[in-house]
């Protein structure tokens, strides 16, 4: 089944959406090799910024003016949410362009990642409406989420996105995608850790969140980036990374935390807001919350 028919049902810019960023997508991927420099400029975090981040985020946000379909859009790669004034829809949304960019000089799998709302994107990421992502892997996969399940398309050689799952829900499993550095764990996240080490858990960790996420959204297990000594509110962001991503797994069957609370009940303080992360298996997030809250 192709993209376009199992949207059938959703609200008609929703659908046109999700159809839209999924062309966008296409050609993001199509940039890769001839832009893997890293430009001369740093994002709002002072991360530097990947000649490709810029340029995808500002195919993103033109092609998403262009399309009407978009009133709000918060970029990672942006200081402020930007409004489109003509837009024909409410929809507001949040974009990581290309998460994981720093690994497409080493061939490894990034993506893009959005999240969807009607109307203001500053809210918890519970008011969400859906969210996807585009993954440049040896696959090109989207999968989404409207609130009716969780979606997986791959991109045929016709360019077609076809329908690879349907109605993913996340499975029980022993992998875990462990950021930040050991040393300067806190003392909740080192008992999380050794426990999950003590019952057999193994490593997967690419240092691309949205791949990591999607390997557990089929696998099991969990994915953190916790806070650490001298950075507790860690280094992935709520808006651009947690919300969406968290959303998909939770949808799918699973949870998150900030260690204390589902990440899509935390307001945003700016479209800047860190976070602790962790998104798998409710077993997993049940002990980090069960661990920290007997703290
Ligand atoms: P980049 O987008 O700068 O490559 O950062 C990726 C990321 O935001 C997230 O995708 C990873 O899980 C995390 O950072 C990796 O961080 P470390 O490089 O500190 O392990």
């Amino acid at each position: 089944m192709k993209l376009e028919e199992h949207l059938a049902g959703h609200d008609q810019d929703l659908r046109e959406l999700v159809l839209k960023i999924g062309e966008i997508g296409k050609v993001i991927h199509k940039g890769f090799a001839s832009r893997q420099s890293v430009s001369d400029t740093q994002n709002v975090y002072g991360e530097t910024q990947m000649a490709l981040d810029k340029w995808a985020d500002q195919v993103l946000i033109d092609g998403l003016r262009e399309s009407g379909l978009v009133k709000y859009l918060a970029s990672e790669e942006q200081p402020d949410v930007l409004e489109f004034e003509g837009s024909k829809s409410d929809i507001g949304i949040t974009q990581d362009p290309l998460d994981g960019s720093s690994l497409i000089g080493v061939n490894l799998a990034v993506g893009t990642i959005i999240g969807i709302f009607r109307g203001s994107v500053l809210v918890p990421g519970q008011e969400m409406i859906g969210a996807m992502y585009v993954l440049y892997g040896p696959l090109t996969t989207l999968t989404y989420c409207l609130k009716k399940g969780v979606h997986e398309f791959v991109l045929d050689p016709n360019g077609e996105f076809v329908l690879q799952s349907e109605d993913i829900r996340i499975p029980d499993g022993k992998i875990f995608a462990p950021g930040a550095i050991r040393k300067k764990y806190l003392d909740g996240h080192l008992k999380w850790i050794e426990a999950l080490e003590a019952d057999g858990y193994k490593i997967r960790f690419s240092g691309s969140f949205v791949a990591d996420v999607h390997q557990i959204l089929h696998k099991g297990g969990v994915f953190t980036y916790p806070g650490i000594v001298g950075s507790e509110q860690g280094k992935l962001r709520l808006l651009f990374e947690g919300n969406p991503m968290g959303f998909i797994v939770e949808q799918a069957g699973g949870a998150t935390s900030d260690g204390y609370r589902s990440l899509l009940s935390i307001q945003p303080d700016g479209v800047a807001h860190r976070v602790p992360i962790y998104v798998g298996g409710k077993k997993e997030i049940n002990l980090i919350n069960n661990i920290n809250g007997g703290i």
